[in-house]
């Protein structure tokens, strides 16, 4: 009896030491399998759906990278290899879920949808490039490329860059060569 007794506090040991490495793992990215397929979804979160989470989705050598981790812990922190070309993946979906989330996304060359989800995210796009985006509920922030490029929904703080308009930039080119006391069209002869 009093060995059975101390076996089974063994494994009650084991068991407890080895609850929090299989804890971490359910936390780290769902969805793992589907990095390969044309159509690349990555999504946060797991079963920790409050945590804050930091993405950065890019190119690197041809292929999606993604950089993971936890924003407030920097826990499970690492660079992910979706396996997916650059060239041939059709669209990129990033789903940030729970908690206040920071979504980085570079131009990898396809389309590509960002959803912030519940919790104020802070989501960056400027790369160039059209993104949509849905920032999700709560007070989100957006870093985005003109209007004209990037859509965004439900991003309460928004920064876009303002449009290009071609008269201001002739006017710059004139205003360059003042220093010579004549503008383009004059220097032609
Ligand atoms: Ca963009
Ligand atoms: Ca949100």
């Amino acid at each position: 009896m009093v060995v059975l007794a101390a076996v089974a506090a063994a494994v009650l040991a084991l068991e407890g030491r080895g609850a929090e490495p299989a804890s971490a793992a359910s936390c780290s990215l769902n969805n793992i399998s589907d990095y390969a397929k044309p159509t690349l979804r990555i999504q946060g979160e797991g079963l920790c759906s409050d945590h804050a989470e930091a993405f950065k989705v890019y190119c690197s050598a041809g292929t999606v990278m993604v950089d993971y981790a936890f924003i407030d812990t920097n826990d499970l922190s690492g660079t992910h290899d979706t396996g997916a070309l650059c060239g041939e993946v059709q669209s990129v979906t990033v789903d940030g879920l729970g908690g206040a989330d920071r979504i980085e996304m570079t131009n990898v060359g396809t389309s590509r949808t960002i959803n912030g989800g519940d919790g104020g995210d802070t989501v960056l796009v400027r790369n160039g490039a059209r993104d949509n985006v849905d920032c999700g509920a709560d007070v989100d922030s957006i870093q985005a490329d003109q209007h004209s490029v990037d859509s965004a929904a439900n991003c309460e703080i928004s920064d876009f860059l303002p449009e290009a308009t071609a008269p201001t930039k002739a006017k710059k080119k004139c205003k360059k060569r003042r220093h010579h006391h004549r503008c383009r069209k004059h220097n032609k002869h």
